[in-house]
């Protein structure tokens, strides 16, 4: 481990070189973010500022941490889940002089370590994904919130939880739900989590997904983007649902449609994506088949219930990386990916850096907001969640088709008022 108190604690700086090209490799696919760097790095907009962030630290949110900085602002940074940091990527920004705290395969206790050393240069903004941070803030440091002018956050668990909060009135500085944003959501989501889910899954297993009964529990944004990119490679996608709208929409997609209870029967290969606790519990692994293959793509590790499996649990070895062969009762084989954390992270890279181009050219957008809402141009309640605006959808959207070389029609004067008209009919 190397380590400079007050600057970083990564796992071994002479891995900075590797790391290097990593980020250079993800900036020329993230031409969207690396724009937004060339402009707000002549005006410097959040020069003065301080950002605490607690997110993946991967190739991607390396970008971010760049064109943050680049634009003026202070950075100090955690990971947000123990096993998605990379450690050439963190040993590059040591390297480059950002604050950073973060290694693969930290404890838990090291984990709140981290995020309390990130908090130490005392930040005026936070930038979160699954809300660890700023709710250290408000549990542990909230004496912190007074210099705090607001905070960002990048996924649906995490807005959910923050959500809450603002409903109980226990916010106490404003959010803006990154996730929410339509160019992250219905991108990174669906396409980034499909692509990447079912990388995590090969990369841990290498096995074939052709023919395979492929369950995914949950036909959200992110359910949805699995069993599709699944589907497309010749599973036979089983969908686990609570909600009839959901479950329905899977049906018509073409995928089948039953309970876990029965899906657990006959899966080869189980994927949770529903945000929400025992979607695999003792009964379910009590009736899987020898040989099955369960892992969670969602944001926290508790949608497998793992201490059941534990307790049926006759021998445990480890196959390979990120596959663990558990023998249950009837000499059965069941295989846990990852230890059941966000597969697609820890078993391979995270979305791919096209995608995560617009999630966090939100993320910095969001940021400057909140600084420029700051200084006076617009007036953010304390307690509040915000969406961010639609103009800046469209405004991403636009420049990630222009830098795709693709073009778009525009609507005529004529069709305009066509399209505001309600009385034109027959
Ligand atoms: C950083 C990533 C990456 C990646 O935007 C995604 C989200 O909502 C997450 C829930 O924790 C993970 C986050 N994500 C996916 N891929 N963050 N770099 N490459």
């Amino acid at each position: 481990m190397d380590e400079k108190q007050g600057q970083y604690k990564v796992r071994d700086l002479k891995l900075a070189d590797a790391g290097r090209r990593q980020i250079e490799w993800a900036e020329s696919r993230m031409p969207v973010l690396m724009k937004l760097r060339e402009t707000y790095s002549k005006t410097k907009p959040l020069a003065g500022y301080k950002i605490a962030g607690c997110l993946h630290v991967t190739k991607e949110t390396a970008v971010l941490i760049e064109t943050l900085r680049a634009a003026g602002a202070e950075i100090s940074w955690s990971g947000c889940n123990p096993l998605s940091t990379n450690d050439e990527v963190a040993a590059a920004l040591a390297a480059n002089g950002v604050q950073i705290y973060a290694w693969y395969g930290l404890n838990v206790e090291e984990f709140y370590w981290c995020i309390d050393r990130t908090l130490d240069f005392k930040p005026n903004l936070t930038l979160d994904d699954g809300a660890d941070l700023i709710f250290t803030v408000h549990n542990k440091y909230p004496e912190l919130a007074e210099d705090i002018i607001g905070g960002t956050e990048e996924t649906t668990t995490g807005v959910h939880r923050l959500r809450a909060m603002a409903d109980d009135g226990k916010l106490v500085y404003p959010v803006i739900a990154v996730n929410d944003a339509e160019t992250k959501w219905d991108f990174d989501n669906v396409y980034g989590t499909g692509q990447s889910t079912l990388d995590g899954v090969i990369r841990a297993t290498s096995v074939m997904l052709a023919g395979k009964n492929l369950v995914v529990a949950g036909y959200g944004h992110c359910g949805k983007g699995v069993a599709m990119r699944a589907k497309g490679m010749g599973a036979n996608v089983i969908i686990t649902e609570i909600k009839a709208t959901a479950a329905l929409k899977a049906t018509l997609e073409g995928m089948q449609v039953m309970t876990m209870d029965e899906a657990a029967k006959v899966g080869d290969i189980f994927i949770t994506a529903t945000g929400i606790k025992d979607v695999l519990v003792g009964r379910h692994f009590d009736s899987m088949k020898d040989g099955a293959i369960i892992c969670n793509t969602g944001h926290y590790d508790c949608e497998i219930n793992i201490p059941e499996l534990e307790d049926r649990m006759a021998t445990k070895r480890t196959i390979r990386a990120n596959c663990e062969e558990y023998t249950v009762s009837g000499n059965r084989r069941i295989y846990l990916l990852a230890q059941g954390r966000l597969v697609n992270l820890a078993a391979a890279e995270g979305h791919p850096s096209e995608v995560m181009d617009m999630s966090f050219a939100n993320q910095f957008m969001s940021q400057v907001r909140l600084v420029m809402a700051h200084k006076g141009e617009e007036v953010l309640e304390r307690n509040k969640v915000y969406d961010i605006p639609v103009t800046q959808d469209q405004e991403i959207a636009s420049v990630k088709l222009a830098t795709m070389g693709l073009n778009i029609d525009k609507l005529t004067e004529a069709q305009y008022t066509y399209s505001m008209d309600y009385a034109a009919g027959t």
